[in-house]
């Protein structure tokens, strides 16, 4: 049976919206694109500015299935893995599944267990979900995000 997914596409190298477009534009089951935000990089070395957004799917892939969706539009972007939490040209991440918990470690959380602490998540999902934002949810004010339209 199909329920409501939330993934979140993140890019900081090279063609930034690019990337985020032509992995859009792959993913299975898709029913709404939250607006496009440039956000200041949360946590890791120093480096430049991300685009980010966060999508809904309406899917019955398992939630495995949907962290194998996620590594492909990775790997499509080209993306090496020079250092945890570092530049990236492409990062997908399963957030949240209707009425799903998955406790993998360390391949897959759903809930994704710092999606509550960042606002380059919480943001845009609360553009397409406002039900799954806390109602005690503050923004972090060391977290500044900018809306720049729709992607
Ligand atoms: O976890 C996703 C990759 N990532 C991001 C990101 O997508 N946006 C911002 N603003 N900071 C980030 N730090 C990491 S790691």
């Amino acid at each position: 049976m199909s329920r409501r997914a939330f993934l979140a596409l993140g890019s900081n190298i090279g063609e930034r919206a690019e990337y985020l477009r032509t992995a859009v534009a792959e993913l299975p089951d898709l029913v709404a694109v939250s607006p496009l935000y440039e956000t200041d990089p949360v946590g890791g070395p120093e480096q430049d500015l991300f685009l980010n957004i966060v999508v809904e799917l309406d899917t019955d892939l398992t939630a495995h299935q949907l962290l194998g969706v996620c590594r492909d539009r990775e790997a499509a972007a080209e993306r090496v893995r020079v250092e945890r939490w570092g530049p990236r040209t492409l990062d997908v991440d399963v957030l949240w599944i209707d009425g799903e918990t998955v406790d993998d470690p360390p391949e897959l959380l759903v809930p994704h267990p710092r999606m509550f602490e960042r606002a380059f998540v919480m943001v845009p999902l609360a553009d397409l979900a406002p039900d799954l934002l806390p109602a005690d949810w503050v923004h972090p004010a060391d977290q500044p995000i900018r809306k720049l339209g729709d992607l």
